[in-house]
C-alpha cells in the first residue's frame, strides 16, 4: 500500500484496486458461480448464515469457500494482501464471504449503512447491534479498522448501471447520516454526496465498514456478480459461526491462520491454534460416530 493509497484511504474510506484478479481467475470464479446458479439465488456465502437442508453440525453453515479453487485463493490473494496487511495489521481473519447479484430482476434500494463511530445512528444496519465495531482510526502510524470488506468485481459495470456507492470521508464523520440520504429507491434519488465507484471485471474495492455505503439500484441491461471476503482484526468477530479449515482442501499455514476463530492472541499464536485444532479434531470424530451410526441404522 502505497504512500497514494495510504492518503485515499484515510481520506474516503475505500480504494479501487485495479486488476486484482487474472483473466483465469475471473473465468474460475465466475465458472463456479454459474455451476451454483441454477435457482437465481441473489446471495450466496456465509453472511447472514443459513443451514443447508440436512445440516448435520454447526460446522455445515455454507461458505464459497466450498466452491473449491480461487475461491480458496481469495482467502489470501498476493495483490490484496499487503492492503490488508497496512489496514488490519498482520494477524487479521477472515470472518465472512458472499456473493451478491444486481440485474433488472433483482434491483434494490440503495440503502447506506456503516458510517464512522456509529454516526450510522439508531436505525442504523450494523452501527447499534455492532458493539462498536464499525470503527476506523489512524494513530501512531497505523490503522486501525473494524471490518475491511474486499468486494471482487466479476463484470464490467458501465457507467450509470450501478454499483458500489458510498459517502466517501464518512469513516470519520462525528454526524448521524441524515435519515432523508439512508435510502434512495432509485438513481434519480442518490444524494449528490454519494460517490458512485466504476470498477471493471477483476478490479477489486476495498473498503471500510466504517464509511456509509451501499448498493446504487440497477438500471439497464446485464448484470454485476461481486463476490465479498470482509476481514477482521483477530480479536474481533461479526459472523456468529466461524470457518472449520479442514473442509476446504489444501490450505497454506498463512490461510489456515486467517480461517481461525477470533481470539485476542493471533492466529499463528500457539495457544490459540492448539485450542481449535482440538475442536476440530473432536468435530472430526464426531462426524465419524455420526456416520458408523447411519452405517449401523442402515444394517
Ligand atoms: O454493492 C456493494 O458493493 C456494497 C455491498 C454492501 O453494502 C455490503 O457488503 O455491506
Amino acid at each position: 500500500m502505497n504512500e497514494q493509497d495510504k492518503y485515499l484511504f484515510d481520506l474516503r474510506g475505500y480504494l479501487v484496486v485495479k486488476n486484482a484478479l487474472s483473466e483465469d481467475q475471473v473465468s474460475d470464479l465466475s465458472d463456479r458461480l454459474e455451476q451454483h446458479r441454477s435457482d437465481n439465488k441473489r446471495v450466496f456465502g456465509s453472511d447472514r448464515t443459513r443451514y443447508p437442508e440436512g445440516a448435520r453440525s454447526s460446522w455445515s453453515a455454507s461458505s464459497l469457500l466450498e466452491w473449491g479453487g480461487s475461491y480458496v485463493d481469495l482467502i489470501d490473494l498476493p495483490s490484496i494482501a499487503p492492503y490488508l496487511e497496512a489496514l488490519l495489521g498482520p494477524d487479521h481473519r477472515l470472518d465472512h464471504d458472499y456473493i451478491k447479484i444486481d440485474n433488472a430482476a433483482n434491483s434494490h434500494k440503495l440503502y447506506l449503512h456503516g458510517g464512522g463511530q456509529g454516526a450510522g445512528g439508531a436505525t442504523d444496519l450494523v452501527g447499534p447491534t455492532d458493539g462498536g465495531q464499525c470503527y476506523y482510526r489512524y494513530n501512531n502510524g497505523k490503522f486501525y479498522n473494524g471490518l475491511v470488506a474486499v468486494g471482487f468485481e466479476l463484470d464490467t459495470v458501465p457507467p450509470g448501471h450501478g454499483g458500489f456507492a458510498c459517502i466517501p470521508g464518512s469513516h470519520k464523520v462525528n454526524f448521524e447520516l441524515p435519515r432523508d440520504w439512508k435510502i434512495s429507491e432509485t438513481q434519480q434519488d442518490v444524494p449528490q454526496c454519494v460517490d458512485r465507484v466504476e470498477a471493471e471485471a477483476g478490479d477489486a474495492i476495498i473498503f471500510t465498514e466504517a464509511c456509509a455505503h451501499g448498493t446504487v439500484p440497477w438500471q439497464g441491461d446485464g448484470e454485476r456478480r461481486t463476490i465479498f471476503y470482509k476481514y477482521c482484526p483477530h480479536a474481533v468477530a461479526w459472523s456468529p459461526c466461524y470457518y472449520n479449515a479442514d473442509r476446504y482442501g489444501e490450505l497454506s499455514d498463512r490461510q489456515r491462520a486467517m480461517l481461525m476463530p477470533p481470539s485476542a492472541f493471533g492466529g499463528p499464536n500457539e495457544y490459540s491454534r492448539k485450542i481449535w485444532e482440538r475442536v476440530q479434531a473432536d468435530h472430526a470424530e464426531l462426524e465419524r460416530l455420526r456416520e458408523e451410526l447411519a452405517a449401523a441404522k442402515e444394517a
